[in-house]
């Protein structure tokens, strides 16, 4: 750190210079992220409420109840509007709240979890800190987890039974019913990991797309997380638990009587946390509406579907699954996924990269146009083309399975 500060002007044009290398979500050529970019209300909203702290909610009450109803109108959103819960960092701490809570209502000496092979990387994250072993099981040709596999997974020492509505890499759905009935014969906690699915599901159902029960609609689902800073529209940081019953929040409540706000419930990883991003949520689903959404998943999947038929028909690039949600993984034909993720960055587009496939998440901000000229760019990579556009990249890979 400098003796003396910077003039403010400075510091603008510092950060105006070096933050050029950034990708922006307006581009349209981030096509491998899950988040998006925020709405102008969300912009508003952040910087006028920026000093509200959740985690002193006494000094601010009505956040604290916007945070509440958020709840509140989310549970209703997955058929069950008396959910317990807290608006959390994202999908990683929602998870890990969660096991959290089934291994301290659990007691087992040696807690186990069991997860789909599919299962994001915040599991093992939460297990190691938990002291949980995961339990690993394979899925089908479709990415879902296979029912007989849990079963068979099961043990004395078993806190938990994962399931995932919208897999990280290929948006697939577990049979969640079937799961569910599982759970509740051996009186296991199901957690539904709906982090990206949650707020996508609900709406392809009212658009009448073929979709399965997911939620608290079914009695052996015991908690969700959903994150509104995926499909949610919310910018980040904005993930979401919902517990069936407030004991599973109470497990994982530790109590801090000293806060200045008189108010000592702590029902979240974090301590201090940002009271605007309650507000943000509350804020964008009052401005969208149920009608808002279907219309935004409507748009997303449309895209999704044309980006399938388009890859169909290529030489180099077959789509790996029909879509569920608004996520396809295409598999070059001819190339390594990295190779053509390496030419695809090259030439200034970002996709997630695994060993067998490239990952696409068609969100809000993507439009139909960016579709066709990430098409074109596709079928374009086996011809030896000059690069059309050379940002620097770090050369970073990121293999997440
Ligand atoms: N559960 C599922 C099913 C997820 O896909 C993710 C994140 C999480 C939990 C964890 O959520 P948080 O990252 O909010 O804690 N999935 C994205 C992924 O791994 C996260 C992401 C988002 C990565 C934007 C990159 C990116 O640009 O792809």
């Amino acid at each position: 750190m400098k003796e003396e500060g910077t003039a403010v002007t400075k510091i603008l044009d510092v950060l105006q210079q070096s933050l050029k290398r950034d990708m922006t979500f307006t581009s349209g050529r981030i096509v491998g992220s899950m988040c998006t970019e925020p709405s102008r209300l969300a912009r508003l909203l952040y910087s006028k409420y920026l000093e509200k702290n959740l985690g002193d909610p006494g000094l601010f009450p009505a956040t604290a109840r916007l945070e509440r109803e958020a709840i509140a109108s989310v549970g209703e959103l997955l058929n069950y509007p008396q959910a317990h819960g807290s608006i959390v960092s994202g999908g990683t701490e929602a998870n890990m709240m969660a096991l959290w809570s089934a291994r301290n209502g659990a007691r087992m000496e040696k807690p186990e979890a069991i997860v789909p092979a599919s299962a994001h990387h915040s599991f093992n994250k939460a297990a190691d800190m938990l002291g949980i072993k995961l339990i690993s099981i394979p899925t089908d040709e479709r990415g879902r987890a296979q029912p007989h596999s849990v079963k068979a997974a099961i043990t004395a020492n078993t806190v938990m039974i994962v399931g995932i509505a919208g897999t990280t890499n290929l948006g697939s759905v577990d049979p969640i019913e079937e799961l569910s009935e599982i759970a509740s014969s051996n009186n296991i906690h199901l957690h539904v990991d709906a982090s990206f699915g949650g707020f996508v599901i609900p709406f392809l159902n009212d658009l009448g797309y073929p979709t399965e029960d997911f939620d608290f609609k079914l009695s052996g689902v015991s908690s969700i997380a959903i994150d509104p800073h995926k499909m949610g529209m919310a910018p980040v940081p904005a993930g979401m638990i919902l517990f069936r019953s407030v004991d599973m929040l109470e497990r994982i409540d530790i109590k801090a009587s000293y806060l200045a706000g008189g108010e000592y419930s702590k029902v979240s990883v974090l301590g201090t946390r940002p009271g605007a991003a309650a507000i943000v949520v509350w804020a964008t689903m009052q401005m969208l509406g149920r009608e808002g959404y279907r219309n935004i998943v409507k748009r997303c999947m449309n895209l999704t579907n044309l980006l399938y038929e388009n890859t169909m028909k290529m030489e180099n690039i077959r789509p790996v699954q029909e879509p569920t949600v608004n996520i396809l993984g295409v598999r070059p034909l001819h190339e390594s996924p990295h190779e053509v993720s390496d030419k695809l960055r090259e030439r200034g587009w970002a996709v997630s990269t695994y060993p067998k496939y490239l990952r696409v998440c068609v969100m809000p901000h993507i439009r139909k146009r960016h579709i066709l000229e990430f098409c074109s760019e596709l079928k374009r990579l086996d011809q030896k083309q000059e690069p059309i556009i050379r940002p620097q990249f770090s050369k970073i890979r990121y293999t997440l399975l």
